[in-house]
């Protein structure tokens, strides 16, 4: 964080927002003519209206990018040269910082110095290493007799559909962005319907920078239109999705009903945070239980929503978690000291009260929340809620929420404890707080999850890969080096000489 804050409430009142597509290296209106609303959800007001992108825009914006990659104007660029152009682009992205994270807060209603101290630094973190990542991989020559020449050489795939959630709009637009532009693609992105605003300004930004006309294109818009038609055009070699896991599986059925594009899914989570009987200081795992399942409203995939913790443990845990969700203050995203903002649409928070009734209905105990707060505001808040005396397979245990919900499930020892942290059908993360070194290895391995994180809550960074087993993601890993391969084909040239 830097020293000051900037002043972000006069950074709102300024603001110019980009509205419309960016189709070949043009801000340029749907093709329709139509617009649709963007509405802040501390608020319930609009912002401004956006370009309503359909599919024959995104049909455009595959046609720039495929002219784009078939010129080499960026598939063909030295790397250090496109690393250069991307370390350009994450250096605009920390100058227009505090103007990111204004709009990141406004189209998602998460606090703006969450977006500023966390969403923004994570997206230049991201764009900056998979720049310097790319001048430093090598291809490879196979061992074969001395009559043959066999190189193993990767080639970009060519071009990438990027579909992208609310929850995180610019850190995963980057995500997406920095390993595919790195390796030479092009990119179709269709940011989601409730927050385009930050893509169009990276998009802006991607100009300035001097990434060449169609390598970066954004279609505002809906899934079913403008999100269908990428998924299933045949001139899209690679979608790179992250949402639900109910719309991950639609990009499966429209790859295999068009063109076998490869298809990369980053879904949903139901993570456990494991603790175990034999910790002794609560206060650090505590922050780190709230975090796991308060950050950004629990709008998070790898969100900590089921609280495991040894029967000899509860009592003495929950007391301590109750009392510390109760300083996480729910509120205006722009006030200094909100933690929580609001949920990202009134439909959403209709689903996450839907799941509080669910779980009282099913016999769990609120042990603290329950409610939609602050509804004088317009906005879509609810407050931190805990249940107790949940069983694993209850509606809230087994479903992603999506929202600040934790469900507390108690266990009698390690093995049980791996048992309910593997009974879902997802698989993307955990948590698991002890001191025995024996029980760290052991679990960490036993729990099928793609991140498991010992002592405290975490995803790692842009070093290591992250990714789901089971229903929790398909087709590769975003992050790391492995990011790469999703967005690359091996070739092998075989060569006689003679
Ligand atoms: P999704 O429906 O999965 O939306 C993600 C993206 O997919 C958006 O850009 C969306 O466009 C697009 N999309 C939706 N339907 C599509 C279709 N038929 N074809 C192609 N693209 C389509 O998520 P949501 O509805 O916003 O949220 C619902 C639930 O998904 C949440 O409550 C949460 O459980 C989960 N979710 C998970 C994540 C992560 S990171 N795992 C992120 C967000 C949501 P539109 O914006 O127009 O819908």
């Amino acid at each position: 964080m830097t020293a000051t804050v900037p002043d972000f409430g006069a950074i709102a009142k300024s603001l110019a927002f980009e509205t419309k597509a960016f189709i070949n290296g043009e801000f340029v209106s749907a093709a329709s003519g139509k617009t649709f609303e963007t509405i802040n959800p501390a608020t319930g007001k609009v912002i401004t209206a956006i370009a309503e992108g359909d599919k024959e825009d995104a049909n455009r914006a595959i046609r720039a990018a495929r002219n784009a990659f078939e010129s080499g104007a960026w598939s063909g660029m030295a790397p250090r040269d496109r690393k250069a152009a991307l370390l350009r682009l994450a250096a605009l992205v920390e100058k227009h910082q505090a103007e990111l994270a204004v709009l990141e807060s406004l189209d998602t209603g998460k606090p703006v110095l969450d977006a500023y101290n966390a969403d923004i630094p994570d997206a230049i973190a991201t764009l900056q290493w998979h720049a310097e990542a790319i001048d430093k991989i090598y291809d490879t020559i196979s061992p074969t007799s001395s009559d043959i020449v066999s190189m193993v050489v990767r080639e970009p795939i060519g071009v990438v559909g990027a579909v992208i959630p609310w929850n995180f709009p610019l850190a995963i637009t980057a995500m997406k962005i920095g390993p595919v532009l790195a390796g030479g693609n092009s990119i179709v992105i269709k940011p989601a319907e409730q927050t385009p605003l930050t893509a169009l300004k990276l998009a802006r930004l991607a100009a300035e920078a001097g990434i060449p006309e169609g390598v970066i294109n954004v279609v505002p818009g809906f899934g079913e239109t403008a999100g269908q038609a990428i998924g299933r055009h045949a001139d899209v070699d690679c979608l790179s999705f992250t949402g639900s896991t109910e719309v991950g599986g639609y990009f499966l059925k429209y790859a295999a009903e068009s063109n076998l594009k490869r298809v990369i899914l980053e879904l949903g989570g139901k993570s456990p945070a494991i603790v175990m009987d034999d910790v002794d200081d609560l206060d650090p795992i505590v922050e780190q239980i709230a975090m796991g399942i308060l950050f950004s409203q629990g709008e998070n995939c790898s969100a900590g929503s089921r609280l495991l913790v040894h029967e000899a443990m509860k009592d003495r845990l929950l007391e301590a978690v109750i009392a510390h969700f109760k300083t996480w203050k729910v509120g205006d995203p722009f006030a200094a000291d909100t933690k929580m903002g609001a949920l990202i649409e009134e439909k959403h928070l209709d689903r996450v009260l839907g799941y509080i009734d669910a779980g009282r209905r099913e016999g769990a105990s609120v042990v603290l929340g329950g409610n939609q707060v602050l509804k004088e505001t317009g906005g879509y808040f609810v407050e931190p809620t805990i249940f107790d005396n949940v069983r694993n397979d209850m509606k809230i245990a087994q479903e992603e929420i999506f929202g600040p919900v934790l469900s507390t499930i108690t266990f009698k020892d390690v093995d049980e404890a791996v048992k309910i942290a593997n009974d879902t059908k997802y698989g993307l993360a955990a948590s698991l707080y002890t001191n025995d070194l024996h029980i760290a290895h052991k679990v960490s391995r036993k729990i099928r999850a793609g991140t498991v994180s010992v002592n405290c809550f975490s995803e790692g960074d842009q070093a290591v890969p992250f990714g789901g087993f089971k229903q929790s993601g398909f087709g590769g890993r975003e992050k790391s080096l492995l990011a790469h391969d999703q967005y690359s084909q091996v070739k092998t040239i075989w060569m006689q000489l003679r």
